[in-house]
């Protein structure tokens, strides 16, 4: 279980608001470990492929134009329940109806610029993880935090 692994990415509103580090920061000190991450700019082709399950819905072509306006910072991370409690940390889609606390909640304020995106559930995981990355982009390591954070 603490090898699970979900999909990150930090969209380009997240990137040009200067909110990398604070994004990061919730994720890595609740315990998770980051196993890959880079900066990319998505293309609109790429962009489609990855909300593709979205394709017909009204908001699609401003969500893939959006996704691909700028750099996106994509991440894999890794632990104990990552996903399920990856998608709390982010908070509700709309961030009119995100906890504060949550990112979304604490960093945005409209649906069409939420910061962030995670994996839905375990499937969704490997496919976004495999069509961001490649296998030997995640480094697979030891971090000396584990034996404090699981028993
Ligand atoms: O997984 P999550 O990002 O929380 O929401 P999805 O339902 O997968 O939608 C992906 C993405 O689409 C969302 O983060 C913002 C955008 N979007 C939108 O612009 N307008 C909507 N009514 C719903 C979603
Ligand atoms: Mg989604």
């Amino acid at each position: 279980a603490e090898r699970e692994r979900t999909f990150i990415a930090i969209k380009p509103d997240g990137v040009q608001r200067g909110l990398i580090s604070e994004i990061i920061h919730r994720f890595e000190r609740k315990g998770y470990k980051l196993v890959a991450i880079k900066l990319v700019i998505p293309t609109k082709e790429f962009a489609e492929k990855h909300y593709h399950d979205l394709k017909g819905r009204p908001f699609f072509n401003g969500l893939r134009d959006f996704l691909s306006s700028g750099p996106v910072v994509a991440m894999v991370w890794e632990g104990q329940g990552v996903i399920k409690y990856g998608r709390k940390l982010i908070g509700a889609t709309s961030p009119h109806n995100s906890e504060p606390g949550t990112i979304r909640g604490d960093l945005a304020v409209s649906v069409g610029r939420n910061t962030i995106h995670g994996s839905d559930g375990p499937e969704t995981a490997n496919a976004e993880i495999a069509l961001w990355f490649k296998p030997e982009e995640l480094v697979s390591y030891t971090s000396n935090a584990e034996k404090w954070l699981y028993e």
